[in-house]
């Protein structure tokens, strides 16, 4: 069959020579260089001006038709975006990859050279700011009015190095010699309050009225970074918040004493956007963080209410029509007080107005179960910092509480349950439960986990409100996952299914009756072979290591935390090893073991992992015996490019989570579209893909949830497993040893440690065997060269359910009720 074209209709049709002309005008005059000078970061900065040109008339011509029909829109508060690179992202959803490509091949540059110029735009953590990411791009290829809101750290997540094995970290500078993408507006700069104190006051008609005196008063700069939709019709905006002094300090407050500290007046206003916490799935608990929080949380409702108002002036009545907001979890809860105090203390509404508006404006994800991050605030933090907000959520709570006692008359411990503020030493808000109270919907982001937060984490609100609580499962945006980082067999789908499964990945299931095929499944198989010897080609570039392509490539990224457990895949690697050791003829197919992730910087066992694995690899690695079988290769600093070239790479995907912890994984998602195998837990998503793709098409291996939960409750021992299994005991004995860092005995031990004497939380023991037979079965079905070209092909062809325009259609029918607003053409 030859190759189809799309129906896709771009907006922009530019000349390979314009384009070329463009670029070499943004050369000259933009950059004050030209074609003989220019190195690579000049052609990228050139490349994208030119192509900025183009998104910014997306941008404008977007802007007037919302405007103009004065719409609904989503405002998607989150303290993360993680972006990535964005020309390549630009270029393909425009539909001038190739014009692009063509006009610098004529200038005599390379496109994929320039490509690898642009700095990541690392503004997020992991899962969580990933999603954001997908979601604003899904959000303007479906033509939905969105914003995004966040923060504009001036340093994202730190660059992970690796040296003697361990993580060091380093300043991540993004934008040290400038950001293409952005730009400033300073006639949108809001002020934001801070510190001080409350004075209450009684109106003529013996209302009381509540008046904040700020101590501190910082400036909010606004940064718009276009996001455009594939088509490059529609362009929404992600707007980041970077924070600047105001000069404004309040003397009256600070010559009253007693309301400003020392520690106030030392807060730098700049330092509240500098960086970005590299804590994943931990709460923080500073200071600074709840700062930032509420700075961007109250720039935002800002910004929003004078779009509004400059509508609708003071009349408040349509709010609600026009405005919804996300919350992606918990970090930007304190919008909700902010909100009421804007309407009772400003406006001057009274509380059940207010409130009644509040709680339909405000809607809320939750992305975790684990209890480190779920997030709390000492009352006296945010008596601090804000004072009137503290007083805020104390009605909230008084009021709320009459509601559970008239459903629970006298129920003492349901109210302790329910309540925003925890007793204790320290007396503590919970911003889970003011976000369910605030909202008017909650929701998880896989079955599964839904399922557990209606169960485990909110029941009695469940029962309260019956349908607040409810699932939208998470997805990825196939341009980024499949189109743009897969060019090969991007080109080969389309070939069979046509190209515009982009906008409508169930168009993928056609693949499906070529599975048998095989010459389709040698096509699929050489793009694959392709996509691993570019990954080899990094793999030497970055720690100067041979792999063999014809190995299966097992592919374990993410962030390092005890519950992925990427231990449990060490220690099986290590017995793989020691299997080799002790029998040369071993009957195993060639592997490589490829890992990313970074580690919370404080966190130890984590970055102790890291070292482990780094360990093991170098002995390995260098040990001729068992080299043309194994090989372990930790690639330094994981992020979204990286992911770009290990994802379509993979054989394997390694999604081994302890049941009950992974909420949903988002990488298993883009590792099955792009053909690789899970190795999965059932858990988060995982459950649906094995739903997708069936029994036969997936490796599922361990303890349910329910098993967790009963093992655990009958008192899991670890050390049963450790003198049960021998391979356990030698592998884990091994570590104590200091064969894999010599004349240094003990230094991997406090992963024994952690299985053994610290309980193994996370029950890796428990599932060792079962993940062990598991990749036996994996190695087995991977030597039958037909069965696993046809489970890859599989695999891609089932994956339409989790494009993230799907997750984003069901926000849209469930929680945001929005209408798509296609941009008019002038
Ligand atoms: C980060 C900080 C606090 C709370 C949650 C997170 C987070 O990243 N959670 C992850 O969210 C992803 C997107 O929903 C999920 O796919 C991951 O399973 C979840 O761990």
């Amino acid at each position: 069959m030859s190759g189809k074209k799309s129906n896709l209709q771009t907006e922009v049709t530019i000349s390979k020579s314009e384009f070329k002309a463009s670029v070499v005008k943004h050369l000259h005059c933009t950059l004050g260089t030209d074609e003989n000078k220019a190195n690579n970061h000049a052609w990228w900065k050139a490349t994208c001006a030119a192509m900025q040109e183009q998104v910014l008339e997306g941008l404008r011509k977007t802007q007037k038709t919302h405007y103009l029909n004065d719409t609904r829109a989503v405002h998607y508060f989150s303290a993360e975006f993680l972006m990535g690179r964005l020309l390549s992202n630009n270029l393909q959803n425009f539909g001038l990859f190739d014009v692009a490509n063509d006009a610098l091949n004529e200038l005599g540059v390379s496109l994929s050279d320039v490509l690898e110029e642009e700095p990541d735009m690392a503004l997020g953590n992991g899962g969580l700011g990933r999603l954001a990411a997908c979601f604003i791009d899904s959000l303007a290829t479906m033509d939905l009015p969105a914003i995004g809101y966040g923060i504009h750290y001036e340093h994202g997540l730190f660059r992970q190095e690796i040296q003697g094995g361990a993580q060091i970290e380093r300043p991540d500078s993004w934008r040290d010699y400038g950001n293409p993408w952005e730009i400033c507006r300073p006639e949108s700069i809001q002020e934001v309050s801070l510190y001080g104190y409350v004075e209450t006051k009684y109106g003529e008609n013996g209302r009381i009225q509540k008046e904040w005196h700020p101590g501190h008063i910082v400036k909010g700069v606004p940064w718009d970074i276009p996001v455009v939709g594939y088509g490059g019709k529609n362009v929404n905006v992600l707007r980041l918040w970077q924070s600047k002094s105001s000069g404004y300090f309040n003397w009256d407050v600070f010559n009253a004493g007693g309301y400003v500290d020392a520690q106030v007046e030392n807060v730098q206003a700049e330092t509240i956007s500098k960086v970005l916490y590299p804590n994943d799935e931990t709460e923080a608990g500073k200071e600074l963080r709840l700062i930032q929080q509420y700075f961007f949380c109250a720039c935002s409702l800002k910004d929003i209410i004078r779009r509004y108002k400059r509508a609708h002036g003071d009349d408040w009545s349509r709010f609600t029509d026009q405005v919804v907001i996300q919350l992606n979890d918990t970090h930007p809860a304190i919008a909700i007080p902010e909100l009421m105090r804007i309407l009772v203390d400003r406006a001057e509404l009274d509380w059940d107005s207010a409130w009644a508006i509040c709680t339909k404006v405000f809607a809320y994800t939750n992305h975790t179960l684990l209890p480190e991050a779920l997030e709390k605030w000492p009352a006296r933090m945010i008596e601090k910092i804000l004072p009137r907000h503290l007083e805020i959520i104390y009605e909230i709570n008084h009021r709320f509480m009459k509601e559970v006692d008239k459903k629970w008359p006298g129920d003492n411990e349901v109210k302790a349950k329910l309540s925003i503020i925890e007793e204790g030493n320290e007396k503590m808000v919970r911003m889970g439960n003011l976000s369910v109270i605030g909202s008017f919907a909650v929701n998880g982001v896989a079955e599964i986990h839904s399922k557990l937060v209606k169960q485990n984490l909110f029941p009695e609100f469940d029962a309260l409100w019956p349908g607040k609580l409810t699932n939208v499962t998470n997805g990825i945006t196939p341009r980024r996952w499949l189109k743009a980082c897969n060019p090969s067999l991007s080109k080969l789908i389309d070939k069979k299914v046509g190209a515009d499964w982009p906008l409508d990945l169930k168009q993928l299931e056609g693949l499906a009756k070529y599975a048998d095929n095989k010459t389709f499944q040698k096509q699929f198989m050489q793009v694959k072979q392709q996509n691993k010897e570019v990954l080899a080609a990094e793999i030497k570039r970055s720690l100067d290591l041979d792999v063999d392509t014809n190995a299966i490539f097992d592919v374990q990224i993410k962030r390092l935390h005890e519950y992925k457990r990427q231990h449990l895949a060490l220690l099986h690697i290590m017995a793989l090893y020691r299997r080799l050791l002790e029998n040369p003829d071993y009957d195993m197919h060639p592997r490589v073991f490829i890992f990313g992730a970074k580690a919370a910087p404080g966190y130890k066992l984590a970055k102790d992992i890291i070292f482990a694995i780094n360990k093991v690899a170098e002995k390995i690695n260098n040990d001729a015996r068992v080299n043309n079988k194994l090989k372990v290769a930790f690639l330094p600093n994981y992020r979204v490019s990286l992911a770009e070239k290990m994802i379509p790479a993979a054989d394997v995907s390694e999604q081994i989570s302890t049941a009950g912890k992974e909420a949903s994984g988002t990488g298993n998602m883009k590792l099955a579209l792009n053909g690789a195998i899970t190795v999965g837990t059932l858990d988060g998503a995982n459950i649906e893909i094995a739903e997708e793709v069936g029994d036969d098409n997936i490796f599922i291996f361990g303890l349910t949830v329910d098993e967790v939960n009963a093992l655990k409750k009958s008192g899991y021992k670890p050390y049963d497993y450790y003198y049960k299994n021998a391979e356990i005991k030698a592998v884990l004995d091994w570590m104590e040893t200091d064969y894999f860092t010599p004349g240094k005995p003990g230094a991997l031990s406090s992963i024994k440690q952690s299985l053994l004497d610290h309980g193994d939380q996370y029950l890796v023991l428990a599932d060792y065997e079962a993940y062990s037979e598991a990749q036996k079965r994996v190695d087995e079905a991977y030597r039958d060269k037909e069965r696993w070209a046809r489970m890859a092909i599989i695999n891609t062809a089932k994956m339409g359910k989790f494009t993230s325009d799907r997750s984003i259609q069901d926000y849209v029918e469930r929680v945001w009720k929005l209408k798509s607003c296609p941009v008019n053409k002038a």
